[in-house]
């Protein structure tokens, strides 16, 4: 009775810490770009689960959005907004955390890793940027492997996108990276990533973002996603895509300068001559010749 008491009251208090953490920290804030995250300041995440303090990001768990193990992550596109945030806080050696999930790593150079395992199936993060104005949106990041432990797998990792924050996601090709990791005992392997978004991804409210892993055979390794960035260019002023392609500043400040005036032409029996400072055409006086000499 007493046990069951200490439960009840136990649980109750969970469902409350639940209820208080979870609008803090569901949605990630919409960033403009150019946006940038290298993880540099540990103070930005300090409490588990908790991605309030980070700026247009969150992770999440991806709970059984694939339940086999090795599942290329190109081909898990589902939304994945349903599973669990997920962040282990304040970590410091990626060669003794086991639990599988998405972890901030407070090292040398800081970063925020993913590893999936049988609960995360596939660990995500996520991006929000508003392209509003704006194409050409380039997104970059740096896989590293951080896990010197003797696990030695198969870490793929993809970026998908989407427009709209809702629905599948698409995966971006060229995005994708086979293994991210190497070993055993190593922790070394460092993967860059850039693209460019397709076309439909410019000039839209809401595009997201998702760096995704799947559990691989046997343990998986942490690798993380590092000096994450965004950039793009302002739509052309010469768009003909209407109001929204005009500079700063409206039409005044794109008006094309007045056309250069024409050289002055007389026509026969005038000639030019500056009259008050002005080309005018005048009429040529006729020359009197003497005769005779
Ligand atoms: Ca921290
Ligand atoms: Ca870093
Ligand atoms: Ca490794
Ligand atoms: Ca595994």
């Amino acid at each position: 009775m007493r046990a069951r008491r200490i439960g009840t009251r136990g649980s109750f208090a969970l469902l409350v810490a639940c209820a208080l953490a979870a609008p803090a920290s569901a949605q990630a804030t919409t960033q403009t770009t150019p946006f940038a995250q290298n993880w540099a300041n540990t103070g930005l995440i300090t409490a588990e689960d908790d991605w309030s303090g980070v700026a247009g990001l969150v992770g999440r768990r991806g709970d059984d959005l694939t339940t086999a193990t090795a599942t290329d992550p190109r081909t898990v596109l589902a939304d994945g907004s349903a599973t669990p945030l997920e962040l282990i806080a304040n970590q410091v050696n990626p060669n003794a955390l086991t639990s599988g999930g998405i972890a901030e790593f407070e090292l040398a150079d800081p970063t925020v890793a993913l590893q999936p395992s049988g609960t995360a199936d596939a660990p995500h993060l996520v991006v929000a940027l508003t392209t509003a104005g704006r194409r050409d949106v380039t997104f970059s990041y740096r896989l590293r492997d951080i896990d010197g432990s003797t696990d030695n797998t198969v870490q793929p990792i993809d970026l998908q996108y989407r427009v709209g924050g809702a629905g599948s996601w698409t995966s971006v090709g060229g995005g994708f990276v086979a293994d991210a990791t190497t070993g055993p005992s190593l922790a070394t392997l460092e993967t860059p990533v850039a693209v460019k978004l397709p076309a439909d991804a410019d000039d839209k409210p809401l595009v997201e973002l998702r760096v995704i892993t799947t559990n691989a055979i046997g343990n998986d390794e942490w690798v993380g996603i590092d000096d994450i960035a965004a950039t793009s260019t302002p739509l052309a002023a010469s768009d003909p895509g209407g109001s929204a392609a005009l500079p700063a500043g409206g039409q005044g400040a794109g008006a094309a300068p007045a056309p250069a005036k024409k050289p002055l032409k007389c026509r026969k029996g005038f000639k030019k001559k500056q009259v008050k400072g002005k080309p005018k055409c005048v009429k040529k006086r006729k020359k009197h010749h003497k005769r005779g000499r």
